[in-house]
């Protein structure tokens, strides 16, 4: 790694520097549906109102991944250490294009030209952030004013919640007109049981609102039980995946911000997917139907 221009958390968990080759070989096509850049922060410095500062993880690196794991494309979405700077996201999908699409994170009066320019560097989205150790959230006003700049592109919403939340925010987010994909369904507590009231509210939204998506990512960080196998995820993703065949979508993660007990090898991760996405039908609709959908659609 070169020299950082910022000093990173010291207890940041840096990537795996060199992660397994997949004992699960990905169908052709499959979408990286949930990454990130950090940096590198020479070019691209971090947000003065970030609340972690990370190692620098840099499009080459992410480029190297997606090819040594055998996914084809990558979404990239804006981190919160970048704020609403996504120069270092649009940077890495102008640097792939075709291969890389982005969700973005934006003020509502962000210019309609600015919004133009990043729907043509591949932007298909934005992200309202709620995770309070993260972000400060804004007020209902302040994303539905985001929600109508964006429509006419007719991106969707990524919303990222702690599960203790969904209540609160039921009445905003079903009342979006607009896709929204809930971020590592919705952060279960995996201790609680997969048929206990926490998750049926959430298995709720998904039923009752078909504009929901949900990503069934993040193993290593939704797990008590840990690696190898995150088998105490297994049961929520393997609900999602089977109840929502069309509405799934799968990401590494990758660089793992903010974890704290250990660091997963990313190829290890890629073996979970079989677990949860049962079938060949069901790991095509995960891994490629469904992000291409979704972010390649006029291709
Ligand atoms: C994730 C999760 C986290 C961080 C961010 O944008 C971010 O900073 O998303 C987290 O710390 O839970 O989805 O990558």
């Amino acid at each position: 790694m070169t020299t950082q221009t910022f000093t990173m958390d010291a207890d940041w968990l840096v990537y795996h520097p060199n992660p397994s080759k997949p004992q699960f070989v990905l169908p052709t096509g499959s979408v990286d549906a949930h990454c990130h850049v950090f940096g590198p922060s020479d070019r691209f410095p971090f947000a003065p109102e970030r609340k972690y500062t990370p190692c620098d993880a840099g499009k080459d690196r992410l480029f190297e991944l997606r090819d040594h794991l055998g996914f084809t494309k990558n979404v990239v979405v804006q981190a919160t250490c970048h704020g609403t700077d996504n120069a270092a996201m649009l940077d890495v999908l102008r640097s792939a294009p075709d291969r890389a699409r982005g969700v973005a994170a934006i003020e509502p009066d962000i210019s309609r030209a600015q919004l133009g320019e990043m729907h043509e560097a591949g932007v298909r989205g934005v992200r309202f952030n709620y995770v309070k150790r993260l972000v400060d959230p804004e007020p209902d006003a302040y994303y539905h004013r985001i929600v109508e700049k964006i429509a006419p592109l007719g991106w969707h919403v990524v919303v990222y919640f702690e599960a203790a939340d969904l209540a609160e925010r039921w009445n905003f987010f079903t009342s979006l007109d607009a896709t929204v994909v809930v971020d590592h369904m919705g952060r279960p507590d995996v201790t609680q049981p997969v048929n206990g009231p926490e998750f049926a509210l959430f298995l709720r939204l998904m039923r009752e609102h078909e504009n929901f998506w949900s990503k069934v990512t993040c193993p290593e960080r939704l797990s008590v039980s840990g690696p190898p196998g995150y088998d105490d995820v297994v049961p929520f993703a393997r609900t999602v995946t089977e109840e929502f065949p069309d509405r799934v979508l799968w990401g590494t993660d990758w660089p793992h911000p903010n974890l704290k007990g250990h660091m997963p090898d990313d190829g290890k991760l890629v073996a979970f997917i079989p677990r949860i996405a049962t079938t060949p039908e069901l790991q095509q609709r995960l891994l490629v139907l469904n992000p291409n959908r979704l972010y390649w659609k006029e291709d």
